[in-house]
């Protein structure tokens, strides 16, 4: 069974990096991080921890053979702090021991005296002392200062949204073993080996192909392995390079909620203009995107902000500028989503004041203004297909949208204080990494003597389910059964500069890339099978792991014709590579055509309240949602599932709280609220559209892992309706997330 079946996953014996058997004579590293959110390092004294019973070594930013550095896109990121801390847990030092808890122990023997410097959070503030991180970016498209004065309504108004801890089942971890001949191995739970790789070379100042990066399956990322899984593989990788022996790192549940960087924060400004027919003619929104300390992918999650601003709507004129505000907080990170709800809140909060203010439903207004098939995004890309329509018009329609708003205004008037809401969510996400060049992936195959396949790409299990695509897109092409497939576990020794597996294309990209290497071999075997034949090439095909010949099954099966082409001395492997065509992007001009395609759907969202408590709940989310023609329809639905979940506890339930002093104060599973089974809601019906097959995505599949997330935005806005059935609340300044606290706020008028 491979190490990344989903049966072995669900009874829990999946193997993470802390599962590994580990070599003997490993060893336990655990982090020093800084105990203010800035300040100027003037005496890091480790003595006593050096001293300390069962501990090897503690290495400081000085022990670094290499870079001190880890950025990603702006190298402004020491792996190590050296003379300045920004933001509270930022690593400091490493402790190695024998055991885990004397690393642990050990870390309060290190004694550091520190010159406090003030710290800002707040990025509206960042702003004013022009502290950013890059330029401001705008994009922009038509007039929007002349469509004022032709808008016969005009609202405008400031959401704030929250931060998101990734919350991710395995934390952040790492193994890093030594090799004979100045070589490692490294065992990551990360989204991205070939970062990790890279960034060990720099720090340690060896080649590239000195370390092999290996991920058998990773527990969960949502992001937050993106970038940030390569500092703690980098520890690990140091502190093995210096003692020669095998490390391992694994961040508790505290540090890891504590060190490591979560959703952006944002804080936008917004104005809307409609005609009298409600159609809307100017947008415009200024996006605080609060950056944490230091870059990590701040700058890509900003632009993919930019690209989503009109979410689901066509609007003529629309200027949207967005900036990367340095803070003293932990370092932001990418999250489902990419800064795509960050921005689609936005708009959805533009269009509920505009209805509010108008008296009509919201939905009638979003509904008028969806985009068209070959309608322009302000960026220059064209929408392609009518799927936003169609998606729309299906669930009003079979979700009764307009009977169910009766209804609930009905039940509300002849109820004290159960009220209910309802919401509609359309979405449409762009699919491709915004940045170009990560839009590639490699594979290879190899088919070995008894018939049976080993499949290695650029893709990392990280409960996706990717793994389950790629073996059906492989037993599909090759004709065989899943069975005899097994897909790899992710090495930077098999495929080179990968690309992370993110913003939903793993499946796509590395599906193509495999495609591509199955044709290969295809084509190799089928020649085999001719000759024995003695028919051309072109009349035989594979499937049901036999060959036929002009539709007739033939007597020659599939291990019979690896081995025959064995030993004709045929190349039983091949390698492929995939670059997504016809991406381009023009950071100067801010326009060109950044995604393959769109992925869209609407949701229809129910909520219900208790106005006497101040507590809400979500009945029901309902969604018409486009997946093209699913690889794996199960796997699909789960991902929307999860999504539209993980949406709604961000919108309604996940509150990070940090002291004035930059320390977070929701670091453990108590005081920071996740979804669970009870808060989920109780139906989530997902309902696939058909014929959208798509050239643009890998056998006319659709990416599936962010979009359905926006969906949970509808919370938020079901649940204010609700509230609105209680007391007028002004819509210009919209907070999320809505918390129980914030309710019954809300409905006490503040
Ligand atoms: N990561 C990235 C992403 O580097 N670029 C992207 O555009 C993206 N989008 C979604 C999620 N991760
Ligand atoms: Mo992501 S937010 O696709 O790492």
């Amino acid at each position: 069974m491979s190490a990344r079946d989903p049966i072995a996953h669900v009874r829990a014996e999946t193997c993470f990096v802390d599962d590994i058997p580990e070599p003997q004579g490993t060893l336990y590293a655990a982090v020093f991080g800084s105990p203010v959110a800035h300040g100027v390092v003037c005496v890091l004294d480790a003595n006593a921890a050096t001293a300390a019973p069962g501990v090897a070594a503690v290495f400081t930013a000085g022990d670094i053979p290499g870079e001190n550095q880890v950025g990603s896109m702006v190298a402004d990121q020491p792996l190590l702090a050296a003379d300045r801390v920004r933001y509270v847990g930022q690593p400091l030092a490493i402790v190695v021991a024998d055991t885990p808890t004397r690393a642990h122990q050990a870390l309060e023997n290190i004694t550091l005296t520190i010159d406090k410097r003030p710290a800002v959070f707040d990025p509206r503030q960042a702003a004013e002392n022009g502290d950013l991180i890059g330029l401001p970016r705008t994009i922009a498209m038509g007039n929007v200062d002349a469509a004022w004065s032709q808008c016969a309504t005009i609202v405008s108004g400031r959401v704030d949204s929250g931060g998101q801890e990734h919350l991710y089942l395995e934390t952040q971890a790492a193994l890093a073993i030594p090799r004979p001949c100045d070589s490692m191995h490294i065992f990551s739970a990360t989204q991205s080996p070939s970062s990790v790789q890279r960034t060990v070379a720099r720090v340690l100042a060896c080649p590239m192909h000195a370390i092999e990066v290996e991920v058998q399956r990773v527990g969960g990322a949502f992001g937050g392995k993106e970038d940030q899984a390569t500092t703690w593989a980098a520890l690990a990788a140091l502190a093995a390079h210096r003692l020669q022996r095998p490390v391992k790192l694994v961040l508790d549940r505290h540090a890891d909620m504590q060190m490591t960087g979560k959703r952006h924060p944002y804080t936008s400004d917004y104005r809307l203009g409609l005609d009298a027919d409600g159609r809307f003619l100017a947008f415009q929104a200024t996006y605080y995107q609060n950056a944490g300390a230091v870059a990590d992918l701040s700058t890509a999650v900003l632009e993919r902000s930019l690209f989503h601003a009109t979410n689901s709507y066509a609007i003529a004129n629309v200027r949207v500028t967005g900036m990367c505000c340095r803070t003293h907080l932990p370092p932001f990170t990418a999250f489902r989503g990419f800064g795509a709800p960050q921005a689609m809140v936005v708009i959805e909060a533009a269009i509920v004041a505009a209805a509010e203010t108008l008296n009509v439903p919201a939905w009638t207004l979003q509904q008028k203004n969806l985009l068209h098939g070959g309608d322009a995004f302000p960026f220059g890309m064209r929408m392609q297909g009518d799927t936003p329509q169609r998606s729309f018009d299906a669930a009003v329609s079979r979700f009764h949208v307009r009977s169910r708003l009766a209804d609930i205004e009905r039940r509300n008037a002849a109820s004290t204080f159960v009220k209910r809401g309802l919401a509609v969510m359309p979405v449409c996400f762009g699919i491709a990494f915004t940045t170009t060049m990560l839009n590639q992936a490699g594979a290879l195959v190899h088919v070995f003597v008894d018939g049976s396949v080993s499949v290695s790409t650029a893709a990392v299990e990280i409960g996706q389910g990717v793994a389950t695509k790629l073996r059906r897109m492989v037993a599909t092409a090759l004709g065989i059964d899943p069975t005899r497939i097994r897909i790899e576990n992710t090495s930077t020794a098999r495929v080179a500069n990968m690309s992370p597996t993110a913003a939903s294309s793993a499946a796509d990209l590395n599906g193509a890339a495999v495609r591509l290497a199955c044709g290969t071999l295809l084509q190799r075997l089928k020649t085999v099978a001719a000759g024995i034949q003695g028919v051309p090439a072109g009349q035989v095909t594979i499937r049901d792991g036999r060959v036929w010949i002009d539709d007739a099954p033939s007597p020659l099966v599939w291990d019979a014709l690896v081995q025959a082409a064995h030993r004709q001395r045929v190349d039983l492997s091949a390698h492929a590579f995939y670059a997504t065509p016809k991406l381009h992007y023009d950071r100067q001009r801010e326009k060109g055509r950044p995604f393959a395609y769109h992925v869209c759907g609407t949701a229809v969202v129910e909520a219900r309240l208790d106005a006497l408590r101040g507590t809400a709940s979500i009945e029901s989310v309902e969604i018409v949602h486009d997946a093209g023609r699913s690889l794996d329809p199960l796997v699909d639905r789960g991902q929307v599932e999860g999504a539209v979940v993980q949406g709604i506890g961000w919108t309604i339930l996940e509150e990070l709280m940090v002291d004035p002093d930059g320390r977070l104060l929701t670091d453990t599973l108590s005081t920071y609220k996740v979804p669970d089974l009870d808060f989920s809601p109780t139906t989530i019906e997902v309902v696939f559209l058909d014929d959208t097959a798509d050239p643009g995505a890998v056998m006319a599949s659709k990416a599936v892992g962010e979009p359905p997330l926006m969906y949970g935005i509808g919370a938020y806005f079901a649940i204010r309706a609700a509230i609105r059935a209680v007391r007028d609340v002004p819509a210009e300044r919209i907070r999320l997330p809505l918390t129980h606290a914030r309710i019954l706020q809300l409905l006490e008028g503040e």
